[in-house]
């Protein structure tokens, strides 16, 4: 008997005395509504009809579910609530088991949890990552979990949003049996035939017995409300999945089910789920640049990197650890031998902390190569230039890449700021040439701009992309010019700092303000990390071309000037005690600070904490928006996936842009109109900005837009 709707992703069919109730909702099962109205009917007609012993839910494709559609959070929901399905799912009076394989996450472990029994075959990833959403789970999983697993493990689960594999799954207690294949029907129709088999009993999760170790559940659940308060900077949402947690441990399911449900509604109105789920979204579609739409990438399984310094040393750390070939070449013998000690430190520090064997350190390392000839990257599928910041430098490497190169192999550069149609320019194959811009340490920042000169080829900036993929960065698209999308709004948004620094604020209130927003560091310690020997090099290359009008703020140049280059040489902005990276306010900086304003005349004043965020976030909004309207940048979320992933932007606020959504665009735009009272030099609206404001528009519209 088949029970085919078409209308539904639902397909129930009878095979011998078990249901199979098939979810059939490409790309992930996400729990949308006609998935949850088609398991209630499922259920219901499951329970009613006699031929049924047992009813077995599998997911098809790679994934059993996803969890909970996140598009339609935020609009009017539909019933059946998926808590309600989970629910009949338990009430059901015949056993009803789940197979998982690939994705059970989130609403979708949820509803596995209401079955009655679980199984999970291998490269099943289970979890509740709501969390990650600005969520808590939502259909039971609060309830469910600890009663199944334990409040501890349950409330490991819901704070951190990781995944478990299918072992560490039995091991938790979160399934009952591990498939033995990957064939998650076969192996569930044979765990539902046993189960009948044995006239194993209907078997309720929210019976089980989990907390019946009321003391060491109290433990747990006071050490996690101590992490979350530790830990959790900002955040809404733990605190919350620790109360719903509680509730387990003191209330009657049906009564915990209800708070959970209050809690979970809190979560879905907080802006926080607003840019978290923003930035989830955003983060697959900076993946979809119009290049790798409309080519495929070139074969990309070795490359070469150019200069052995921080940065080409951490580039390829980062090929290696994606399992490509790595030949590096310097100068001379002993910038070479540099380059390697820079490689093997990497290592050796994962050595040092257990976290790498030395085995397979030498594994990695066999990878590797070193030469001081470029005729070594002959065979290269793709070369990033890492040298000097210099326009001659730069182009010498390229002309040598040119001579030596295969037909095809993609060169790049990792510039910060030169022009790269300029570099391109310079050799007899422009197609070729692209910016690979990482932030360092490139091992670790995620993220990868991919910088796109005019002449390059759609399957060249392909080839970026699939690098990307590859090394697990995030890669948004740039278009050429100063900075590219991220130091260029930076350069704007510190210059907005410094002007508040000079006219009252002090850079330890500056960081704090910037802090309270949500920013792990602010500015000026920012500088100090980075070494302010960087930004110093970049203003006085600027100079020149500085429009002569613009204010300038010259505090900077005179802590460089003596040598203040912040944590490298124990002092910048801060004072750093010898090894340690948290610095001290500094006061001599503070005089220095009230001498440039008695230089240029500034009579101080003081600044509110909120008005240093609204002046930093207008800079950086405005400087956003310019970046979107000269096309640098694709859209809107372009921006706020770099902030995010480069730039320590809270991802809890979706990005710059996102945030001036939800602020309001005329609010911002009456900001910046107000400023420049002050100087209408620097705070010019951008006209994107004001051509939004005028039509009622916001910067999502034209994110929307360009998914048409
Ligand atoms: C929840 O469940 C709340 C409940 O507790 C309570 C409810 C009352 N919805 O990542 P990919 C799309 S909250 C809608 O590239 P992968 C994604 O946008 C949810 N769409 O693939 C992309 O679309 P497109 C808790 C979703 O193989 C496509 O699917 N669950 C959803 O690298 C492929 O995605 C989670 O937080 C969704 N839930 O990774 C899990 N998920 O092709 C979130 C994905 O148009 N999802 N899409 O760009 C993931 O972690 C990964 O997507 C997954 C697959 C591991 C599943």
């Amino acid at each position: 008997m088949a029970t085919d709707t078409p209308s539904t992703p639902i397909t129930s069919r009878l095979v011998g005395k078990v249901m199979l109730v098939s979810i059939d909702n490409p790309p992930v099962n996400a729990l949308g509504v006609d998935v949850r109205r088609g398991l209630m009917s499922a259920i219901d007609a499951a329970e009613t009809d006699s031929a049924v012993a047992a009813v077995l839910i599998v997911g098809s494709g790679r994934n059993f579910i996803a969890g909970a559609d996140i598009r339609e959070f935020g609009k009017t929901p539909l019933p059946p609530a998926l808590p309600d399905v989970c629910n009949r799912i338990e009430a059901c009076s015949k056993p009803v088991i789940a197979a998982l394989q690939g994705a059970a996450l989130g609403g979708g472990l949820e509803v596995a949890l209401a079955a009655h029994y679980r199984l999970a075959v291998p490269g099943a990833k289970l979890g509740l990552p709501e969390v990650q959403l600005g969520l808590m789970p939502g259909a039971g999983g609060t309830q469910r979990a600890p009663r199944l697993v334990g409040a501890g493990p349950a409330l490991g689960l819901m704070l951190s949003g990781r995944h478990v594999g299918a072992d560490e799954a039995l091991a938790l207690g979160l399934v009952d049996r591990l498939g033995r294949s990957d064939d998650s029907l076969a192996e569930g129709q044979a765990y539902a035939q046993e189960l009948l088999d044995a006239d194993a009993p209907v078997r309720r999760t929210s019976d089980a017995k989990g907390l019946a170790d009321r003391d060491a559940s109290r433990a747990a659940i006071d050490a996690a409300r101590a992490d979350v308060a530790a830990k959790s900077r900002g955040l809404f949402s733990p605190e919350k999945i620790v109360e719903a947690v509680e509730a387990a441990l003191d209330l009657p399911f049906d009564e915990g089910m209800r708070l959970e449900r209050t809690l979970f509604m809190q979560c879905i109105d907080s802006p926080q789920r607003a840019g978290l789920i923003h930035a989830f979204f955003a983060e697959r579609e900076v993946a979809k640049a119009p290049e790798t739409k409309a080519a495929q990438p070139r074969p990309l399984a070795s490359a070469g990197v150019v200069g052995g310094g921080t940065m080409g040393a951490g580039i390829a750390v980062a090929m290696l650890d994606a399992g490509m070939m790595v030949t590096m070449v310097e100068r001379d013998g002993d910038s070479l031998a540099r380059g390697r000690v820079n490689v093997e430190k990497v290592y050796d520090s994962l050595v040092s902390k257990g976290r790498m064997s030395a085995d397979a350190k030498a594994k990695v390392l066999a990878r590797f190569s070193g030469a001081t000839s470029y005729d070594t990257l002959s065979q290269a599928d793709l070369v990033v230039e890492a040298v000097f910041e210099d326009m001659t430098v730069k182009k010498a490497v390229f002309t040598e890449l040119d001579r030596v190169c295969k037909p095809g192999a993609v060169l790049a550069t990792n510039t910060s700021y030169l022009d790269i149609d300029e570099i391109a320019a310079s050799i007899s194959r422009p197609q070729d040439v692209l910016g690979l811009h990482f932030f360092s340490p490139a091992h670790i920042m995620k993220l990868l701009e991919i910088v796109v000169p005019a002449r390059v080829s759609a399957d060249s900036v392909a080839t970026g992309f699939e690098l990307a993929r590859k090394l697990r960065k995030v890669a948004v698209r740039a278009g050429v010019c100063d900075g590219f999308i991220g130091n260029r709004i930076l350069a704007v948004y510190r210059q907005a700092a410094d002007y508040m620094l000079e006219d009252g604020a002090s850079p330890y209130q500056i960081d704090e303000a910037v802090r309270e927003f949500g920013y792990p560091m602010g500015p000026y310690q920012v500088a100090d990390l980075a070494g302010g020997d960087i930004g110093w090099a970049t203003r006085k290359r600027r100079a020149a071309t500085r429009d002569p009008r613009a204010r300038y703020v010259e505090i900077a140049d005179r802590i460089c000037e003596r040598g203040w280059f912040g944590q490298k040489t124990g002092r910048g902005y801060y004072l750093y005690a010898k090894g340690s990276r948290s610095g001290t306010p500094d006061p001599e900086v503070l005089a220095i600070v009230d001498a440039e304003r008695s230089k240029a005349g500034v009579e101080p004043r003081s600044f509110s904490n909120e008005e240093i965020v609204r002046r930093y976030l207008a800079a950086m909004i405005n400087e956003g928006a310019n970046v979107v309207r000269e096309g640098i940048a694709l859209r809107p979320l372009d921006v706020d996936v770099t902030f995010i992933a480069g730039y320590g932007f809270p991802r809890y606020r979706g990005g710059p842009m996102k945030y001036a959504d939800t602020v309001g665009l005329a609010r911002v735009l009456a900001d910046i109109r107000e400023f420049a009272k002050e100087d209408p030099l620097f705070w010019r609206p951008s006209p994107l900005l004001v051509d939004l404001v005028e039509r009622g528009a916001d910067f999502d519209s034209l994110n929307k837009a360009s998914q048409v």
